[in-house]
């Protein structure tokens, strides 16, 4: 008996030790066959200071917080020209904007050139967009899409489906992930799937679902260090229009401040924030902003008063757009759970662009310093990337199709400039680039960021702004992350500043970008 149980202790202490070989032999990077479902979640001017993953002290984002706490976040994600088409353009494209034809808004892109989803389409995935585009040519490479036409609208907005125009009841982010929602159902489930779906939101002039408007009333966000900035020895940031201070903001247009009587005086003329709206929709948004309107007037502010006044105003609409956008990708994430689509399905969250949150006294992007050179990027992988937490490296819009493309075992054409992020999100060790590039166009244009490109290390970034001046700058951005003090010229940073312009030029011949020749006078 004794002897029996000694040799069943045994067997059993044998088959442990296999086990436990066995599991320690698997690949730790086991990646499981098949390709992954995408679904990439792209809003429109969403800073990244506005998810509390990244940023607790504006608004909390419980959803957007799930793709962080059960994925990663990057913490140094950038785009490569901080505007809509463009961003979209790299993104699609994973080439810079010289390259990919798209420099600023007003372009039109061309929808022949190859891009990551006609990639995926031509492998055997279902592709549909939807939601914003901005690219002015219809979508290619997607087996459907229905779209926002040019910058979309808020309330009971357009949709162009297949071509066809149709206007749908309800608020553009609901709306949006409602029309992703029901593809996701109809679609052919033997196929993986990749959904671009964007939203409009948080983009200018911020109209919240009137559901959410009374919920960020209260509340007193905390202002900016840097929100009077007066730009000494930053020539561009000066001659900027974007900012809150002045009269870039308007109290009506931007604010919602209605004044039927014509009290309020707006550089945009009347702009009836409700013309779109139901009954319903115009009462709920009245009963919202005409006393705020009254107490307004009644307030007769002026000066920093007034200032502060527009950046809490600001706060409120903007970060109520956002608790849509949050709301919504809790949606389609349960979605996803409840029909069995976690474990498969690389989800993405980011946005075109980063967005200014008063810092520097601003609104709107475009300028390579750091709040809308920035965008978030959070993901949930599927199984088998391991990588959790943070990511440390400096990844690109233009990293993404690769990304991708990688992930769904599809190889990358070497025309693409960016890199996979693959490797990192399997936790491998990798040589990774020390440098990322960047390069504005939209010049002259309403908000007045003039041309310049320029190159960012961990520590360091230098900038030309050129065209109509001929002007440099130099950070350290860990002794000044909120870029106020202009080093280039300074003697003990000339070494560093001629260090980074070499970097600069190779960067340039590496994407053999000469575009800053055309009107360049320096
Ligand atoms: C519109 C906005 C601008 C914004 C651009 C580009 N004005 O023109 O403030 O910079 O879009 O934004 S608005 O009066 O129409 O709101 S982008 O995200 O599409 O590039
Ligand atoms: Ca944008």
């Amino acid at each position: 008996m004794k002897v029996r149980k000694i040799k069943s202790l045994s067997f059993f202490l044998l088959v442990l030790l296999y086990a436990t070989l066995f599991i320690k032999c698997i690949p730790k990077n086991d990646v499981p066959m098949g390709p992954p479902n995408i679904l990439y979640i792209m809003s429109d001017d969403h800073g990244y200071q506005a998810i509390s993953a990244y940023n607790e002290t504006l608004i909390k984002t419980p959803n957007l917080d799930r793709l962080a706490n059960e994925g990663v976040i990057f913490r140094n994600s950038f785009v490569t020209n901080s505007i809509c088409g463009p961003s979209r353009a790299v993104m699609l494209t994973g080439k810079h904007s010289h390259v990919n034809g798209m420099p600023d808004n007003s372009s039109k892109f061309d929808g022949s050139q190859q891009t990551f989803p006609k990639l995926l389409q031509k492998a055997g995935y279902q592709t549909a967009m939807v939601g914003k585009w901005h690219l002015k040519s219809d979508p290619t490479g997607f087996d459907y899409w229905n779209i926002l036409p040019g910058q979309g609208q808020y309330y009971n907005p357009d949709f162009i489906e297949m071509g066809e125009k149709k206007q749908i009841e309800g608020y553009v982010t609901t709306v949006t992930t409602d029309l992703a929602v029901n593809w996701l159902d109809k679609r052919d489930m033997e196929k993986p799937f990749c959904l671009l779906l964007h939203h409009k939101a948080p983009h200018r002039t911020w109209q919240p679902d009137t559901a959410h408007l009374a919920s960020f009333l209260k509340n007193q966000y905390p202002v900016p260090d840097n929100f009077f900035d007066q730009y000494e020895n930053r020539q561009a940031a000066e001659a900027q229009k974007l900012s809150i201070r002045a009269t870039d903001m308007d109290i009506q247009y931007d604010l919602k401040m209605q004044d039927e009587e014509g009290r309020i005086k707006s550089r945009f003329g009347w702009m009836d924030h409700t013309s779109r709206m139901n009954e319903a929709q115009k009462k709920a948004w009245k009963n919202h902003y005409d006393p705020i309107t009254e107490k307004f007037l009644e307030a007769n502010l002026s000066g920093d008063d007034l200032y502060l006044w527009k950046y809490q105003r600001y706060m409120q609409d903007y970060l109520a757009c956002i608790r849509s956008v949050d709301d919504n990708v809790g949606r389609v994430l349960d979605y996803l759970d409840e029909n069995g689509l976690r474990d498969n399905t690389l989800v993405v969250y980011t946005s075109d662009q980063g967005f200014y949150l008063g810092e520097h006294g601003w609104f709107d992007k475009r300028f390579i310093y750091e709040e809308s050179f920035r965008t978030p990027l959070l993901m949930r992988l599927p199984k088998g990337y391991q990588k959790r937490g943070e990511v440390n490296q400096l990844v690109q819009n233009i990293d993404y199709s690769a990304t991708i493309l990688d992930m769904a075992g599809i190889p990358v054409p070497k025309e693409i400039h960016g890199m996979s992020m693959k490797p990192l999100l399997l936790d491998n060790d990798t040589d990774w680039r020390d440098a990322i590039y960047y390069h504005y166009y939209e010049f002259p244009n309403e908000h007045m960021v003039k041309k310049h490109y320029g190159i960012r290390t961990d520590r360091y970034k230098l900038i030309h702004f050129y065209d109509d001046i001929d002007v440099w700058e130099l950070y350290d951005l860990e002794k000044d992350p909120s870029e106020m003090n202009n080093l280039f010229g300074q003697p003990q940073y000339d070494e560093i500043a001629a260090k980074l312009k070499v970097r600069l030029v190779e960067l340039q011949e590496e994407y053999r970008d000469s575009s800053m020749d055309q009107g360049d006078n320096s």
